[in-house]
Parts: C-alpha cells; sequence; structure tokens
C-alpha cells in the first residue's frame, strides 16, 4: 500500500517509520527533517531500532492509497486544502483535538477515517525520531459503526507491527482521547514534566478534574463517558507513558505553537455549563504564548 505520511514531526516520523518496513512510504514534512531523511534514510532509535528509506518530500503526492494525518491541528485546514488535489483511497486522522476529520472530509472525496494514537515519539535531530513508548492505533469509521474501509487500513496499519485495533465506536473515543489529552497536555506543559509526574498528588487531582469536566461535557453533547471512565483513562495513559513528555510540553519546550485551541480550549467552547480547570489551563497556555513568539 502507498501510505503518504502528511506531517512528519514526532509521531508522523515514528508511523511513518514503522509502517515503511511493511508498505510503501511518502513522508511529507518540513526541512531540515525531511531533506535528511531523504538523503540518509530515517533512523529509529529506542523502543525499538532500526533504519528505513521512505520517500521524503515537503509537498503532498499526487496520489496514494492511504493519507495518514498527523499534523498540528491548527494546521488542518490548510492540509485539507492540499490534500484535495490528491488521488486518494482514504484518509485516516490521527491527530489531537476535535473537528480534523470533519474538516478533512468537507474537502476531500474519498472516506475519511478517525483515529486515535497513544505511541510515544520525540524528533531527536534532522532524520532521527525516538521510540520513547508502544501505544495503540485506534481508527474507525468517523460516525461511528463498521466499514470496508476502516477494516483494510487497520489491516494495513496492522500488518506492520503497529498496535492497532479497528473501532466500531469512534465518536466516543474521540472525546476519551480528548478527556486525557485535556487532563495531561497543558497540565505537563504548564508544570514542565514527564506524564508520570500526574501519577499522583496536585498535578494527579488537578488533572483527573480536567478529565472529569471533559466527561460531563461528552454527555451533555449525547456522548456516553462516565467521569470514572476518564480518569481511569488518564491513569493508564500516565502510567504507561510515564517518562514520556507530552506533546504540549515538547512545543513549549521549543517555543512552539500549542494545540491548546483544539484541545482544552475545544472543552471550554463545547461546554454547556462552566468548566473552570479546562477554562484556566487555557488561559494559563494562552498566556505563556502571549509572552512568547509562540502564535
Ligand atoms: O497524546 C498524548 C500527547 O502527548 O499528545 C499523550 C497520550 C498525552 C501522551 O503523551
Amino acid at each position: 500500500m502507498h501510505i503518504a505520511v502528511v506531517g512528519a514531526g514526532s509521531l508522523g516520523s515514528l508511523l511513518g517509520g514503522l509502517l515503511a518496513r511493511e508498505h510503501d512510504v511518502t513522508l511529507v514534512g518540513r526541512d531540515p527533517h525531511v531533506d535528511r531523511v531523504d538523503a540518509d534514510g530515517l533512523r529509529v532509535t529506542g523502543v525499538e531500532s532500526f533504519r528505513v528509506s521512505p520517500a521524503a518530500r515537503t509537498d503532498i503526492p499526487d496520489s496514494a492509497d492511504l493519507a495518514l494525518v498527523a499534523v498540528k491541528s491548527y494546521d488542518t485546514g490548510s492540509v485539507a486544502a492540499q490534500l484535495a488535489d490528491c488521488d486518494l483511497d482514504a484518509c485516516l486522522s490521527v491527530q489531537n483535538g476535535m473537528g480534523n476529520e470533519e474538516r478533512l472530509a468537507d474537502a476531500l472525496a474519498c472516506p475519511v477515517l478517525a483515529g486515535t494514537c497513544t505511541y510515544g515519539a520525540r524528533l531527536e535531530a534532522p532524520g532521527t525520531v525516538a521510540f520513547t513508548g508502544r501505544g495503540e492505533v485506534v481508527l474507525g469509521p468517523r460516525e461511528g459503526g463498521r466499514s470496508a474501509v476502516a477494516d483494510r487500513v487497520g489491516e494495513a496499519v496492522a500488518t506492520a507491527g503497529v498496535e492497532t485495533t479497528v473501532a466500531t465506536d469512534m465518536p466516543t473515543r474521540l472525546w476519551e482521547k480528548l478527556a486525557v489529552n485535556a487532563a495531561v497536555n497543558a497540565t505537563t506543559a504548564l508544570a514542565r514534566v514527564e506524564n508520570g509526574a500526574l501519577a499522583a498528588g496536585a498535578g494527579g487531582s488537578l488533572a483527573a478534574d480536567a478529565a472529569r469536566e471533559t466527561a460531563r461535557v461528552a454527555r451533555e453533547r449525547g456522548v456516553d463517558l462516565a467521569d470514572e471512565r476518564a480518569v481511569s483513562l488518564t491513569r493508564e495513559v500516565v502510567r504507561d507513558t510515564a517518562a514520556n513528555r507530552s506533546s504540549m510540553l515538547q512545543d513549549v519546550a521549543a517555543g512552539r505553537r500549542t494545540e491548546i485551541d483544539a484541545i482544552n480550549g475545544y472543552v471550554v467552547r463545547a461546554a454547556a455549563q462552566a468548566v473552570p480547570v479546562n477554562e484556566t489551563l487555557t488561559r494559563l497556555v494562552r498566556t505563556w504564548a502571549a509572552g512568547t513568539d509562540a502564535a
């Protein structure tokens, strides 16, 4: 299968590297990373160490069987417009935040699948990605239910040795992932700690409060997500990714724009009642951004 991985950041590069062991992969990203991958291949270190040679470029190819979208949520609109000219059989978003699949589906003629990914990755240097934690890719039709396309894409991803579940309840899965990201990302970014610091204590209870608020908003919107489930999923991810730096901590440490608007900011906008913890986390991250060059 020809897979265009759009967004060769840390997660996209790791998934692209894993998939390239089995498939014909094109990594689409920015220089100098893409330039180095094109010249010397992609080096994966950490949980598994190997080198692969995917194609690498800065623009979207003319065609692919699957576009796996891993760009930051604030880039989804521009990537959707570029993908509209690409001849595709299917598109899968594994991005953080809500609303990415809808934006892609509005622009594309092919089926757009929803996905979540809990693999841990960090870009070490141009051409090198650290594989920091094994997780899972969950994917399925964005409106829920089964589809032949989801089964085919799930099989292709699993064949490459990526832990994969094809799910029939993606709307709930996306809210579950949002609850985990709302709990972990801003808290770890603001406190400059690894995910494991939220296992207990003040950070743990702040994260649990953010997860509970997100579950309440999910229920307001007709998604059956209990507070206890949101909190226990958050605890599981914190335990399984204890040594990882969340994507938002990586963004803040690098002085880059964060996904706060698509995570805690989304919870605030979607809420019918006050969500003070998510609101405070959103304001604090925006305060950080305003004091730096990050947009
Ligand atoms: O998705 C993540 C992220 O960092 O964005 C988690 C699951 C919180 C792992 O760090």
